[in-house]
């Protein structure tokens, strides 16, 4: 189906999504955000995909919500429609591995996807922040809460505080993102790791991407307990038998994802 504001292509086993706002820096309005609902569940139900990149352009990730259509709204406005949340926590409900490419400006809802998604992996010229501040208002999809998990109390405290952005290098040192690449080159990079995570079996990689999750959900014991049982579940599948036999026989496994 086409979009208007975003591009979805199909790379072997990797699906990418790229924002398509150049005018706006791909700022996150609400048609926007219904368009990668619906690219996500499709993809999310397409048997053949096994990888989701989520990117913007050279200039921009995303520069946030749409002020433009935030700024008229009342309180009894975002509170009816619960402003808007619950469709923009669609990336973080995908069950497959999906990646931020992030170059340029994540900033606001923008930094929230990002965090969102599974890693993020950042070109040389991405900015982060939590800009809300300077607007009157605060983080409102998770720049309060992810972003204080992924690096701390106190640069979350600074970022949302001050609405400074920090560059790529800083978000390494800090854990917000996984990789910093070069800026030349960056999506090549990007579908490298997302090949390499493609490759695996599917039911690996979401129970896998569960039992990390669960970390953030759980106390030590449970989500150890978890891991373990997790862990053992592998056994009843014939991936993880083709793995290990794949191994021994010292050749490339030949997952069936089942
Ligand atoms: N919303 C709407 N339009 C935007 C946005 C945005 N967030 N960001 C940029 N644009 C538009 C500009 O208005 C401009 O449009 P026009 O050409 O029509 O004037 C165009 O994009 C280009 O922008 P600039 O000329 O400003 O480009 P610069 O390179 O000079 O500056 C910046 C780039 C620094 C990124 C600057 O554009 C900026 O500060 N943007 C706003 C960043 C921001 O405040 N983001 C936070 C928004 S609030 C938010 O995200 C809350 C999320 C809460 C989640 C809600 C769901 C629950």
């Amino acid at each position: 189906m086409a979009f208007e504001d975003i591009l979805v292509e199909r790379k072997g086993a990797v699906g990418v999504v790229t924002l398509n706002r150049p005018k706006a820096l791909n700022a996150l309005c609400t048609p926007l955000i219904d368009e990668l609902g619906q690219a996500l569940a499709e993809l999310e139900a397409d048997e053949a995909i096994r990888c989701i990149v989520l990117t913007g352009s050279e200039k921009a990730f995303a520069a946030g919500a749409d002020i433009k259509e935030m700024k008229e709204k009342s309180y009894a406005d975002v509170l009816d429609e619960d402003f808007i949340t619950g469709d923009w926590e669609v990336v973080a409900h995908c069950r497959k591995p999906t990646i931020a490419a992030v170059a340029g400006f994540a900033l606001g809802g923008g930094c929230e996807v990002a965090m969102m998604c599974d890693m993020i992996l950042a070109a040389e010229t991405a900015r982060f922040g939590q800009p809300e501040i300077k607007l009157g208002t605060i983080p409102g999809a998770g720049g309060t809460q992810r972003l204080t998990r992924s690096v701390g109390k106190s640069l979350a405290m600074y970022l949302c505080l001050s609405g400074d952005m920090i560059d790529a290098e800083t978000a390494l040192r800090a854990g917000l993102v996984a990789k910093v690449l070069p800026a030349e080159g960056f999506l090549d990079e990007v579908m490298k790791v997302a090949e390499t995570i493609a490759s695996y079996s599917l039911p690996v990689l979401r129970t896998c991407k569960e039992a990390v999750n669960r970390a953030y959900e759980t106390t030590l014991a449970e989500g150890v307990l978890f891991e373990r049982r997790t862990f053992h579940g592998t056994f009843a599948l014939e991936d993880r038998k083709e793995g290990m036999e794949a191994f021994a026989e010292k050749r490339k496994p030949n997952f069936k994802h089942r």
